[in-house]
């Protein structure tokens, strides 16, 4: 048995898809209109399918009333599950999009075959909906800013997000002056890609005006908690935010606590378990007694371990490699030299290549590896054979203006179907270096996605694969393909593996990392910016970087021009 609102509930989804399925739109205004008349009913829903039976209300039919009682009788309706089977199941999510109704969404789907939020993102990202009638820039952002309030819910955050509010947060709290020790811990110290929540340590003298201070940011919509120990908030974008403030004398070990893993912790408190001691969020115990601990070194001092640096702290190998000796230097963003895989105006990005020349050397980099899209990417602009050595004159040009800064001719080839790469050998040949990518055809199986990517690789003109499995963190999980295989190809041919670096991609995973460098294939750390701040998203990479355990050797944009124009010219024919 159904409800008058389920039924009305469903007879709305049946309009909404007779007007997908290019119906006579009288007949999905009847179906609106039956829901809106039941809602409206001041009666039980029999009461409603007599009348209409009777024919006292007017619009609703026979066929109607006999659809009515079907869902009526059995709980579901089988004309709207045989509606529903006519279209990909992404596409009905797209209508939980705020302003995206059946009309627009018919378009978009005939006219972009998009079929899915994720394919919505992305197409809104390359700027496709621009040339779309009855869509525009407006509507496009209207409907990024969807996508976005509706992943909100999906309860967790990009990294890029969460800490941008995070830093906001810190920066409010120092400037009370209230704070002692001041520190984010959880999931975002450890540079997760993704994360829940926001976890703030302090200590402070003066608790409860840091706690009102946390509360009343600006950015709080919501508070959930407001002690002298303990402040819980909800910020404008969705993200929760806790403040603990802590005695001094805890401090070292609740950083160690709540900065995680909880995977870490368990086997830290193994460890001490087996010296006959005790740790927890409260310190280390040795019978009753804690022991005096500083700082975070302190804690994994007294345990007979080095430092664990925070982002390699997620239950893998790193205690073990803790007692075994120090940590590499891990990775950092002053190690980079150079940005490769950046994007002009000769393609999909915003500016000219000089702007994106001087704004690299801006930033203290040596050189600059521009590589716009392909040929077959036409929705972004791909360069066609003719564009190509324009670029190549005008780099020419601007390297001589403006050595000892090095431009490397570089290109986003698109990895053809078969494994091809999108230009002739005479075109590849003229680039410094060649980064292979996936933009079509997703859907393959993961044999045949590992094989098109392995011929690739075995293109003696392919330099790297960017954007390895093509994922959008958060929104579209990565194609199939075995990561493994790719990466032993990748190492006997000397081909490197990108990690991308814009916030929704961080691919190659961080958890493929160590396999990598074990193999000797090099991962660059790339923008792939379409604009100047776009240079910056580096950081990001390198956070995830540091989390694969990658020093500046295991990362070919860290190394000077030299070596790395000798890495280009390696593999080339
Ligand atoms: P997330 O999901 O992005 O917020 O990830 P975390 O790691 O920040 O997780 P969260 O906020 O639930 O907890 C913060 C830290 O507290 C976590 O990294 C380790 C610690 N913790 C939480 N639950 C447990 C637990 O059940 N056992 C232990 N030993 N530690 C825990
Ligand atoms: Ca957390
Ligand atoms: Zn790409």
């Amino acid at each position: 048995m159904a409800t008058a609102a389920e039924i009305a509930q469903a007879l709305e989804e049946i309009a909404v898809l007779l007007e997908l399925a290019g119906e006579n739109p009288f007949k999905s205004r009847a179906y609106a209109n039956a829901a809106r008349l039941l809602r409206g009913f001041d009666g039980g829903v029999d009461q409603f399918l007599e009348q209409a039976r009777a024919g006292q209300i007017k619009g609703v039919g026979e066929a109607l009333v006999e659809k009515m009682a079907d869902f009526q009788a059995n709980g579901r309706s089988a004309y709207l599950d045989e509606l529903r089977s006519g279209f990909p199941p992404g596409l009905l999510e797209l209508l939980r999009v705020p302003g995206l109704g059946a009309k627009k969404v018919k378009a978009l789907y005939e006219a972009l075959h998009i079929a899915s939020l994720a394919d919505l993102e992305t197409a809104c990202r390359e700027n496709r909906l621009l040339d779309l009638a009855g869509f525009g820039q407006k509507t496009q952002d209207n409907i990024l800013a969807g996508i976005a309030q509706l992943r909100e819910y999906s309860g967790r955050f990009l990294y890029s997000t969460a800490r941008a509010q995070a830093e906001a947060l810190l920066e409010h709290l120092r400037q009370t002056g209230a704070a002692q020790r001041l520190e984010v811990a959880g999931s975002l110290r450890r540079r997760r890609e993704t994360v829940k929540d926001i976890d703030i340590l302090a200590t402070s003298k003066t608790p409860k005006k840091l706690m009102d201070a946390f509360v009343g940011h600006p950015d709080v919509r919501r508070v959930t908690g407001h002690g002298s120990t303990k402040s819980s908030v909800v910020l404008a974008t969705g993200i929760a935010a806790d403040l603990r403030v802590l005695d001094d004398s805890q401090f070292a070990a609740a950083l160690v606590h709540f900065t995680g893993s909880k995977d870490h912790n368990i086997q830290l408190r193994a460890l001490a378990k087996t010296q006959d001691r005790t740790l927890s969020e409260y310190g280390l115990f040795a019978s009753e007694k804690p022991l005096r601990l500083r700082d975070e070194a302190a804690v994994y001092k007294a345990l007979g371990l080095h430092f664990v640096p925070p982002e390699l702290r997620e239950g893998l190998d790193e205690i073990e490699r803790a007692a075994a000796g120090e940590f590499p230097r891990l990775i950092e963003v002053s190690d980079l030299r150079g940005a490769l895989h950046v994007h002009t105006n000769y393609s999909d990005g915003d500016l000219p290549l000089r702007r994106m020349a001087e704004a690299t050397r801006a930033r203290g980099w040596q050189y600059l590896g521009v590589c716009d899209h392909s040929q077959s990417a036409a929705y972004a602009g791909g360069m066609k054979p003719d564009d190509v050595k324009r670029q190549h004159e005008e780099i020419d040009r601007l390297n001589e203006e403006l050595a000892p800064f090095r431009i490397f001719k570089g290109v986003e080839a698109d990895i053809l179907v078969d494994g091809a790469l999108d230009y002739d050998e005479a075109t590849l040949a003229t680039f410094d270096f060649v980064i292979a990518s996936v933009h079509s055809r997703f859907n393959l199986s993961e044999a045949e996605m590992t094989r098109r990517i392995v011929a690739a690789i075995e293109n003696p003109f392919t330099t790297m694969v960017g954007h390895l499995t093509g994922r959008l963190l958060l929104s579209r999980e990565g194609y199939a393909i075995d990561v493994p295989a790719v990466l032993e190809a990748a190492a006997r041919h000397g081909a490197a593996i990108e990690l991308n670096a814009h916030p929704y991609r961080l691919d190659l995973d961080w958890r493929w990392h160590r396999k990598a460098t074990a193999l000797g294939v090099p991962i660059p750390i790339c923008p792939d910016a379409h604009k100047e701040e776009g240079l910056d998203d580096v950081a990001y990479g390198v956070g995830v970087a540091r989390k694969g355990c990658l020093t500046a050797d295991n990362v070919p944009n860290c190394w000077d021009v030299k070596k790395i124009a000798a890495f280009f010219a390696r593999r080339k024919k």
